[in-house]
């Protein structure tokens, strides 16, 4: 047998392995080409993702939810919205995995493994909202560039590690500290090992803040690999992009932190409302800090059907980014009048809040649920679409869903 032939027949022997069926014309396969079934890993399969998962961008892996799927009170890895901004990495190894607190502004840098973290200080559990700041882009118009999120890249699981605050404490925080920049092992896309895909932060305020976590454990697991796994900060309320996945250094830094997608145009919107399609210079434009409130109605699916004379049960979370959810109220008259409904307290600060309501509906025909939360600084969401911004962050309108009563 020729090596070539050899080669061809352990690789179909292989691919069939991997494939789970006979490639019935295997041998017809021309040499290197690679069957479709395994051209594309299936990112289902590959994050354990639920098959109604929505796949935006496979370069670099970004994936949403839909409404429906996000019911869970505490959202499982299954339902959980993917952001990549580089490579998900490989040949993790919790065992030698380090992280050293440095920068400017630390009196001592300082590195500690991941046990000497779990031993040293006292872990937390909180249940924390985290929504990328590209929620809803897609609605914008005109249309800003980047991710097409609809309205499922936000969730709220339960994280369990070590406060931020008492490790950069143990290190020492200068008194000319102002940010926090985290760095990551992800790699840049275009495969340049000195360019970082993203390394953003937060101010020191909200860096020492009891509920800003350096997890361990999502959901009283070992986090997933494509969501942080074996260390990840975790800063609810605020723009999921500040929750560095894979962290492996943090900087105390004396200025606000300049890395990867801290500057700029990202993750900022115009510091005055612009008209639509406006240009916006970058010295005019301010870092998003706490979310806007927002919520989500996740039961029923929008094209529900109910009977008449039966009230139709919703359910859903409203969050408010640093703040509280102060009210919750649904409309069934395209917003020209608001019911308001149950709103629970959040199992803890940034966490988001579950509501229900028992709709009743005057008669047969077509209608919308809006739903619209307020804050507890009486902002409410805005019933359509938020103020234009070039790159389509903050979308905060109010989710609909379509019934019909027969
Ligand atoms: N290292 C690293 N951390 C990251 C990112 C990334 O690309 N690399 N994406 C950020 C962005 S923009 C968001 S919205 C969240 C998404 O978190 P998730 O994928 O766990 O849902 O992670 C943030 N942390
Ligand atoms: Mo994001």
């Amino acid at each position: 047998m020729k090596r070539r032939d050899f080669v061809k027949k352990a690789t179909l022997t292989s691919l069939t392995a991997v494939i789970g069926a006979e490639i019935v014309y295997g041998s017809k396969l021309l040499e290197g080409y690679i069957p479709l079934a395994l051209q594309d890993p299936d990112p289902f399969k590959m994050f354990n993702k639920h098959p109604e998962m929505v796949v935006l961008n496979d370069k670099p892996w970004n994936i949403e939810a839909q409404a429906h799927l996000l019911d869970d009170k505490i959202t499982p890895n299954a339902k959980m919205f993917i952001r990549n901004n580089g490579h998900v990495p490989e040949g993790i190894d919790a065992a030698s995995w380090t992280l050293t607190i440095d920068g400017e502004s630390v009196t001592r840098e300082k590195t500690y493994t991941l046990s000497e973290l779990k031993s040293k200080f006292e872990q937390h559990t909180y249940q924390l909202a985290l929504e990328c700041g590209g929620n809803g882009r897609s609605e914008f118009d005109p249309p800003a560039k980047g991710n097409q999120w609809t309205v499922g890249a936000v969730h709220c699981a339960s994280w369990t590690g070590v406060r931020l605050r008492d490790v950069l404490e143990d290190a020492g925080i200068k008194s000319n500290a102002v940010y926090i920049g985290y760095h990551a092992v992800d790699k840049h896309l275009s495969g340049d090992p000195k360019k970082e895909p993203i390394s953003r932060g937060c101010p020191m305020a909200k860096a020492l803040q009891d509920e800003t976590l350096l997890a361990f454990k999502m959901n009283g697991e070992d986090i997933p690999l494509v969501h942080g796994y074996p260390l990840r900060l975790v800063a609810g309320g605020w723009p999921a992009s500040v929750s560095g996945k894979w962290v492996n250094r943090i900087s105390i830094r004396d200025k606000v932190h300049d890395g990867t997608k801290m500057t700029g145009t990202a993750y900022r919107v115009p510091c005055e409302p612009v008209a639509p399609g406006e240009k916006v210079k970058d010295e005019d434009m301010c870092i998003i800090e706490s979310m806007p409130v927002k919520s989500l109605i996740t039961y029923p699916k929008t094209g529900a059907m109910i009977s008449k004379n039966k009230a139709l049960k919703i359910r859903g979370h409203a969050w408010a980014g640093e703040l509280e959810v102060a009210k919750m109220e649904y409309s069934i008259d395209f917003g020209s009048t608001w019911t308001e409904c149950a709103v629970e307290k959040p199992a803890n600060r940034l966490a988001w809040q579950h509501f229900s309501a028992e709709v009743k509906f005057p008669k047969k025909g077509y209608y919308e649920v809006w739903a619209r939360a307020t804050d507890s600084r009486g902002t409410s969401q805005p019933m359509l679409l938020p103020g234009w911004n070039p790159k389509g962050y903050l979308n905060n309108a109010c989710h609909r869903i379509a019934v019909k009563v027969k």
